[in-house]
């Protein structure tokens, strides 16, 4: 299922080894001055949905108004327009070769619900390196205004191609997990950076006042910018479809939500055909650490836990069987424990 084998090359050593660790930092983009001043110039800008999606958009996107899902083209435009001058600078004193692909100004109305936990798309052909996220705030991010939630360290572990309409494997466990994510307050102008494959969501707003957020979708400079789907003809297809810059002001919702995109074929390949219970997504995350690095697969992980709950009786043993069952069981166990050791080194 990984498919990233290298780190983002973060310009600071120490803000890396953070990212490498946990999936995310937190750090200084604007000074809380500029932070207000660009709250006010986005805040006079004028979306078709006046930053409150409809329902039938709303229900497919978390709740939040998202610039890219907007109607209004030349809104669309002048938010590409207010990222490039306010932040490209900022992606490129933090990330080495990478560049800023698409932008999303992320407003979250007072009343509007929390947006599930999840990952984001990975948005570059081939995902060598991680898609970088850059969620900076506006005004102060508080548990009560909707700030981001992260389970920290839960990144680097379902890196395939990721998008709208494909089903990376681990989708039942998804209510086990979401009570681990964090809540991360930031001051206005600071950013939370994070890898799109960390599990993260946002909290409901009940501050009473609208929450802005710039979102900007970082790649390295090399690659194109894509969109992956499951192919509608074929689910263990995913279908790769150019989605540059420029081509996210022609993206409808129905791009973005649904993955009806309209831009060139690039590649096909095939989809993981795992499919995680929902206890085995907890198990993922408790051995994160080896994942990441290499020393075990999900499949190895997910092939032993499956080995071990078949032997393991499914009723309390009675009678006869009582003294024979579960000193077999501890034998198999030990010896698959013994086999999973080999398998990682540990
Ligand atoms: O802005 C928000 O409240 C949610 C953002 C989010 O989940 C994302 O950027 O993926």
């Amino acid at each position: 299922m990984s498919q990233c084998s290298a780190s983002a090359p973060f310009r600071d050593p120490e803000l890396r080894a953070r990212f490498d660790r946990d999936g995310f930092v937190v750090t200084r983009v604007l000074s809380a001055e500029r932070a207000a001043e660009l709250r006010d110039a986005v805040n006079a800008l004028k979306p078709d949905d006046r930053f409150d999606p409809a329902p039938d958009i709303a229900a497919l996107s978390g709740g939040y108004h998202q610039s890219e899902l907007d109607s209004n083209r030349a809104y669309k435009q002048r938010v590409a327009e207010l990222s490039n001058l306010w932040f490209s600078g900022f992606v490129d004193g933090l990330l080495a070769d990478y560049r800023l692909l698409a932008s999303t100004l992320a407003v979250k109305m007072p009343e509007r619900a929390e947006v599930p936990i999840h990952i984001d798309p990975t948005v570059q052909d081939e995902a060598i390196q991680p898609t970088v996220y850059v969620w900076c705030a506006l005004q102060d991010t508080t548990e009560e205004n909707g700030t981001l939630c992260v389970i920290p360290g839960s990144h680097g572990l379902f890196r395939g191609p990721y998008g709208a309409t494909i089903d990376p494997g681990y989708f039942r466990g998804l209510k086990r997990i979401a009570g681990r994510a964090v809540p991360v307050p930031l001051k206005a102008g600071e950013a939370l950076v994070f890898d799109a494959s960390i599990f993260h969501s946002s909290r409901p707003n009940i501050s009473g006042a609208p929450r802005f957020a710039f979102r900007l979708t970082c790649i390295p400079a090399d690659q194109t910018g894509v969109m992956h789907r499951s192919s509608p003809q074929d689910p263990g297809i995913i279908e790769t479809f150019r989605m540059e810059t420029e081509d996210y002001l022609d993206l409808g919702p129905e791009g973005l939500l649904k993955g009806q995109f309209e831009t060139p074929l690039v590649r096909t390949r095939p989809a993981s055909a795992t499919r995680l219970q929902p206890e085995e997504v907890e198990l993922v995350l408790e051995r994160a650490e080896d994942i990441r690095s290499g020393t075990l697969t999900i499949e190895q992980l997910v092939a032993t836990s499956r080995a071990q709950s078949a032997l393991r009786p499914a009723e309390p043993v009675q009678g006869k069987q009582a003294g024979e069952g579960p000193s077999f069981v501890r034998r198999a166990r030990n010896r698959i424990a013994s086999l999973l050791r080999l398998a990682t080194g540990r």
